[in-house]
């Protein structure tokens, strides 16, 4: 049962109030995989769903355009001071409605149309709003981008400088949505430094590593940092703009009332919540298990056959390329998600398949690890995702969902009773 009860959808609109039910449900018995997801504590699941949904508050604390604001303005102003505390910035803005409008307002804060920018292109591991031709980024910015080596699968920096000194970009971003490897944040901060370009980390999938000391911190190197709330980082569906003094305002004045209206005070909320458990002790304890997982999980997966994107991983993100084993990603995701197992299809890096039948598959342990999987189950998991890429037939993926129900029997998932 979905926890806190859910009564009075149930009562007023029994058809929602169980489509509810069933997603709560298949998220209990389902390993979850996705990099970008996580499960969120009752405290936050809570905090989203309050009457702070019902106020508006464009503008910022002590500055707003309705009245009302005597409980919004310190809910704000706590999760931008917790913000600050647990990143050790200056600057924290914590309205942007998630990672795409976070980076945007990047852009409006500090490129003019037609300008140079530079990222990770989306196929190499980057993020559409890094300036992929499809984003409105790629559009109205005259977008650079930078990939993989073919041989490491990884990030080279002497073509990241060399593309940098040719083009002189105005922003370059490092981060993206598949990178299994550490980002280094000095070595892009010296690029930016050499071309005079303002260094953006998008920190969205590794904020919760970062924050739990997992992952290098891009503070000091990079000048702005975006990222969302609800991947490693544990909260609710938002995002956070991070930054030096200097650019305090302009990111500001970019999120409102350059691109948003009033903020969402139920996730600000929340990320509130998230930010003040991600300051706990023991939250460094989960960010360490969650690489420790994924470091398993890689090491079990290669010794079954797979081949990893680079090689294995440094952080909570596994790419397999899929190819040496004769099936394309996205059956092989659909086959995992009927066998229990629930990932993505992803492009991987040179890959010669489209992005809707791509050749890899994505991963991550931040779900698992928040369910108390540990390093003990990860060769387990590489089994089951051995079999079911491989499963000819419907008795063996029954067979492995079966298997991982009663494995999750015994891990209790927050949202669910
Ligand atoms: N959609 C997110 C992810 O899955 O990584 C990034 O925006």
């Amino acid at each position: 049962m979905h926890q806190p009860g859910i009564p009075h959808l149930a009562a007023a609109d029994p058809q929602v109030a169980a489509l509810v039910e069933g997603e709560a449900r298949r998220q209990f018995e389902k390993i979850r995989l996705i990099a970008s997801e996580n499960y969120v504590s009752a405290a936050v699941l809570e905090a989203t769903g309050t009457v702070l949904t019902n106020k508006y508050s464009e503008g910022y604390a002590g500055k707003r355009y309705y009245e009302g604001q005597q409980f919004i303005d310190p809910v704000e102003t706590l999760a931008i001071e917790r913000a600050k505390a647990l990143f050790g910035v200056d600057h924290a803005n914590v309205q942007p409605y998630s990672g795409s409008p976070a980076n945007l307002a990047v852009y409006l804060a500090l490129a003019n149309p037609g300008d140079t920018v530079m990222g990770m292109a989306l196929p190499a591991g980057g993020h559409l709003t890094h300036g992929w031709g499809v984003s409105a980024t790629g559009k109205w910015f005259r977008s650079v981008q930078y990939g993989v080596r073919k041989d490491t699968g990884r990030v080279d920096l002497d073509e990241v400088r060399a593309l940098a000194l040719a083009e002189r970009p105005k922003l370059i971003f490092c981060g993206g949505t598949a990178i299994p490897r550490t980002i280094d944040f000095a070595g892009f901060a010296e690029i930016a430094r050499e071309v005079d370009a303002v260094l953006v980390a998008d920190i969205a999938h590794i904020a919760g590593l970062v924050a739990g000391g997992a992952h290098p911190s891009p503070v000091g190197h990079a000048r702005i940092i975006s990222t969302t709330t609800h991947k490693t980082l544990r909260g609710p569906r938002g995002a956070m703009l991070m930054s030096d003094a200097e650019f305090a305002k302009p990111l500001d004045k970019a999120v409102f009332p350059g691109l948003q209206g009033g903020p969402h005070n139920h996730t600000t909320a929340a990320i509130a919540v998230a930010l003040g458990e991600a300051s706990q002790p023991g939250f460094r304890t989960y960010a360490a298990n969650i690489v420790a997982n994924a470091k398993a999980l890689a090491d079990a997966l290669l010794a079954r056959g797979f081949d990893l994107v680079s090689g294995g991983t440094d952080n909570h993100l596994i790419l397999i390329d899929l190819s040496n084993k004769g099936v394309g990603g996205k059956p092989a995701a659909k086959a995992l998600d009927r066998a229990g197992i629930e990932l993505n299809y992803n492009s991987v890096p040179f890959d010669t398949r489209k992005p809707f039948d791509p050749s890899g598959v994505r991963l991550g342990t931040s779900a698992v690890t928040t369910r108390g999987l540990t390093v003990d189950h990860m060769p387990r998991l590489a089994e089951w995702i051995d079999r079911a890429v491989a499963a000819g037939d419907d008795t063996e993926i029954d067979k492995i969902a079966a298997e991982v129900r009663e494995l999750l029997a015994d891990h209790p998932m927050p949202g669910w009773v």
